[in-house]
């Protein structure tokens, strides 16, 4: 790929435009960056820039740079519809997304993660599978660390796992995964897209530049994902804790078996520490990956057994007074809720943020079942509580801290408090780890 002396206008200086700017400078680019942000709020940024010689436009979006590049590299938080894209485009400038540019730059395999639910922990495990079994090994993508960030890196990597989310699948031309999985699909981000099937479209791009000669790790018991995949060219290995499969990977009365080209390998389950039937799934997806990219069985059934569940996923803060406290924070669509109010009963939940567009209908029948109190925070109360406050005893409270508050009063020994938000976390917080500790600090004060 050229990219000396190319003019190339990065948009969004965060942690995606930073990477991508130090890298194309440092390839000889002539690099311009442009952010709705000030000077003062990306200082940061820039800091991380000084060294190179990169034209800045700040606070704005000028159509006639976008216009006058030779190449435009857009940051995932950064909508299509932004109209000096649009400009761009019609004038005919090549667009393309950080994931695009840094798959140019990848010639070793690449096991690319994406779906609903489940990237991150499956991100993960996999790479410590890849670790376990001696490879050098890139983890990166929305997982946090910008996957351009290993071509800068200039080491030799024999592995390569990315997180792949929607919106950095957006604007691919030529990005080809050896193994793409996907693991799941509910509503997302309907808060960015104008419906459901614009970002399932978006999402199944991750297979576009796939040929015969590459797998499709997919959701067998997932019927829209299942209806979905049909017609893609790579080859599919599906995975299913319902059905047992000739070719893919299954789980059966505590034992997972992955079957490929006549040959057979089996997992026994019980001793596995990550907990729930979603983690079941996660952990067949990373084990299907590893094996058909090479990895031994003996290494790969090690690195799972040992595997612990990621912060904010679920996890246990306390008991008190015979109530147990979990803590759900990265629960941020209804698809992880349900797998969570699939895993407890008595139920207080705690729930609400920033809405994001979808319907919290799909968690009807779960809350009628298990959730004697529903507790609302955040923006989305109003829309959650005209959707669910019929079902089940609710309230409301203006802060998280009044919510546990007002938890611990109402749950009776052996409930369960469950801050589980299906909701994004920026009305109330910086982010979802911060959602997490004030939860977490909450508990403790109890
Ligand atoms: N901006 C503009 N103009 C716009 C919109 C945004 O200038 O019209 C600017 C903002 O002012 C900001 C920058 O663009 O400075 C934001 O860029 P970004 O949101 O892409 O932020 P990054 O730090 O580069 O993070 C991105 C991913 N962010 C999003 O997808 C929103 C990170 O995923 C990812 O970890 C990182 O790249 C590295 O690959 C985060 C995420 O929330 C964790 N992802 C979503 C999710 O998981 O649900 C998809
Ligand atoms: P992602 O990176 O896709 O957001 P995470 O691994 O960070 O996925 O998990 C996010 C939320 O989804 C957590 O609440 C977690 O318990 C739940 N979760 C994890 N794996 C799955 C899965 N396979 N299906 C549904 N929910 C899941």
């Amino acid at each position: 790929m050229q990219i000396k002396d190319k003019n190339i206008l990065i948009v969004g200086l965060a942690k995606t435009g930073v990477a991508c700017a130090r890298f194309l400078a440092s390839k000889g680019a002539r690099v311009t960056v442009t952010d709705m942000r000030n000077e003062a709020d990306l200082a940061a940024q820039l800091a991380e820039l000084a060294e190179f010689d990169i034209i800045r436009e700040l606070e704005r979006h000028d159509t006639a740079t976008f216009i006058a590049s030779d190449l435009i590299v857009v940051s995932p938080g950064v909508p299509m519809e932004l109209p000096q894209l649009v400009a761009a485009k019609v004038a005919g400038v090549e667009i393309i997304s950080e994931i695009e540019l840094a798959g140019r730059f990848i010639d070793v395999p690449l096991a690319a993660i994406t779906g609903t639910n489940g990237k991150t922990t499956t991100t993960t495990i996999l790479g410590a599978i890849f670790k376990h079994n001696g490879y050098h090994t890139f983890v990166g993508g929305n997982i946090g660390n910008p996957l351009i960030e290993l071509a800068e890196s200039h080491q030799i990597w024999d592995q390569v796992v990315a997180e792949i989310s929607s919106f950095q699948l957006e604007w691919i031309t030529l990005f080809r995964p050896t193994v793409a999985a996907l693991l799941n699909l509910s509503e997302d981000h309907l808060d960015r897209y104008p419906d459901y099937q614009t970002y399932i479209d978006a999402k199944l791009r991750i297979f576009e530049n796939q040929t015969e000669d590459d797998f499709a790790v997919v959701n067998r018991d997932d019927p829209l994902v299942w209806q979905q995949v049909q017609g893609i060219r790579a080859a599919l290995f599906p995975f299913s804790r319902k059905v047992e499969l000739e070719e893919g990977i299954f789980y059966r009365d505590g034992v997972i078996t992955y079957r490929h080209n006549g040959h057979e390998e089996c997992f026994p389950t019980a001793a596995i520490r990550l907990q729930g039937v979603h983690n079941l799934e996660n952990i067949m997806v990373a084990t299907a990956c590893a094996l058909l990219l090479g990895c031994r069985p003996d290494e790969t059934f090690e690195t799972i057994l040992c595997f612990e569940a990621l912060h904010h996923r679920m996890e246990f803060v306390r008991e008190i007074a015979g109530v147990s406290y979990y803590e759900d924070s990265k629960a941020t669509n209804v698809g992880s809720v349900e797998k969570a109010l699939e895993s407890f009963t008595e139920i207080t939940l705690i729930a609400g943020g920033k809405d994001k567009g979808g319907s919290y209908a799909p968690l009807m029948p779960l809350i009628k079942e298990r959730v004697r109190h529903l507790i609302l925070i955040g923006e989305a109360a109003g829309r959650m509580e005209q959707e669910l406050g019929k079902l089940t005893d609710t309230r409301r409270a203006e802060t998280l801290e009044d919510a546990v508050r007002l938890s611990a009063e109402i749950t009776p020994p052996g409930g369960t408090v469950l801050m589980s938000p299906a909701c994004s976390s920026f009305d109330m917080f910086r982010d979802y780890e911060e959602r997490a500790q004030r939860f977490i600090a909450a508990v403790k004060a109890l």
